[in-house]
């Protein structure tokens, strides 16, 4: 009898309890964790290129906020965590919906390439880059909201959501990268907790960077050829990519300076981006984005570089194939290993310019040039010779090409 009694009691003080714990969460804001970006493997090998190249660091880039679907109560706020070395935006741009049923349906904000299209975003300051508030309508926070270029491992931006509603994101760097915010009602119960969220991140994360090459597709026609390869993948809360920030061969190994592509003299490699979403270069030489180059400098910022093309002096051939891939002899009068190396003066850049992936059709996206992804280098000196990415060879995007007889 005692011990129903005590039992009855424990299930009314509990039921209490319960009681006191529901009702402590509405009045408590609740703050979120999530990443915009992350890398693996996550190191840095120090400064160099080369040393991040040869020990693998930062090589498979998750362009994606992990997760990318989040239900909070209206005012919580979301801390986005840059966990990349890639630059990646957070950002909120004018919803095409209204914020409240009933309400006038705000201008949809057309999205432009690089990292413009949102004019008000909270000042990128230490101060005041955390602390943004978001509300489509206007009400009581910015209706577009852009963290500016989060450049630096580390940097958090901050969001609080004063207003109702499912509101996309997006990174303006990466047009395959975006995600859903579900704002509910204080009183709402929300489906998952902060570690399932981070359960979920690092399922992600392994997700769009696990099998990024595509071992087995690679055709190997005759010539040799260099791929750089990515993967997207389509999650609830949108789209998500991984891709490797490395150059690979036909049977998708990483190539090094200690394992470089081997070609004969007079052979033509064919340079392939066949990476869904992510743009890059293939430059031999001094890149177009270093001031102190001779010829070819083309801003950094213009997103289309130049076809630098000096090396193929001579009555060798050079232009764009029936296909539209690009091609080029290189003669190698350069120091073909050493891309300071200035001493040949103007004849010292190869560049494909930007292969981009092929144009897809998305509302407000620039659509991009219809030049093909593919790059062609005959090879007419021996030699070895380094080649970048102009936008990726900061975390290892280097290759070689060993040139023999
Ligand atoms: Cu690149």
């Amino acid at each position: 009898m005692n011990a129903l009694r005590s039992s009855l009691s424990s299930y009314k003080f509990r039921r209490m309890m319960l009681l006191a714990a529901f009702l402590v969460p509405q009045l408590a804001l609740g703050q979120w964790q999530a990443k915009a970006g992350a890398q693996f493997p996550d190191c840095l090998a120090g400064g160099d290129a080369d040393a991040k190249l040869a020990a693998g660091c930062q090589a498979r880039q998750v362009m994606a906020f992990v997760p990318n679907e989040i239900w909070i109560h209206q005012n919580d706020s979301i801390i986005w965590t840059h966990a990349s070395d890639e630059g990646h935006t957070v950002t909120f741009l004018n919803q095409p919906q209204p914020a409240n049923l009933g309400d006038a349906y705000p201008a949809a904000q057309t999205r432009v390439s690089g990292g413009v299209g949102c004019s008000a975003f909270a000042p990128n300051t230490a101060t005041s880059l955390d602390n943004s508030a978001y509300d489509p309508s206007g009400g009581s926070g910015l209706q577009c909201l852009n963290s500016g270029t989060l450049g630096t491992y580390g940097t958090t931006y901050t969001v609080s959501f004063p207003a109702k509603g499912n509101f996309k994101f997006t990174c303006l760097i990466h047009a395959s990268m975006n995600g859903i915010v579900h704002v509910l009602d204080p009183s709402a119960t929300l489906p998952y907790s902060q570690q399932a969220y981070n359960n979920q991140a690092t399922g992600q994360i392994v997700n769009t960077t696990w099998d990024v090459v595509p071992l087995g597709l690679f055709v190997n026609g005759g010539n040799p050829r260099v791929y750089t390869v990515g993967k997207v993948v389509a999650t609830g809360g949108g789209w998500q990519y991984g891709s490797m920030f490395r150059f690979v061969d036909a049977q998708g190994n990483v190539i090094t300076k200690a394992s470089p592509l081997q070609v004969h003299l007079g052979q033509t490699v064919e340079f392939a981006n066949i990476d869904p979403a992510e743009p890059h270069t293939i430059t031999f030489g001094c890149p177009t984005d270093d001031p102190a180059c001779p010829v070819g400098q083309v801003a950094s910022t213009s997103g289309a570089r130049a076809f630098v093309n000096v090396n193929d002096n001579g009555p060798q051939p050079s232009g764009t194939a029936g296909d539209g891939a690009r091609y080029v002899v290189m003669n190698g009068p350069f120091h073909p290993a050493d891309e300071g190396d200035r001493s040949a003066g103007d004849k010292s850049a190869i560049n494909a310019g930007l292969l981009i992936p092929q144009a897809q059709d998305r509302t407000g996206l620039a659509q991009v040039s219809p030049s093909l992804n593919r790059f062609r280098v005959t090879f007419n000196t021996l030699g070895q010779y380094r080649f970048i990415c102009e936008l990726h060879d900061e975390i290892g995007m280097i290759g070689w090409v060993n040139v023999i007889p």
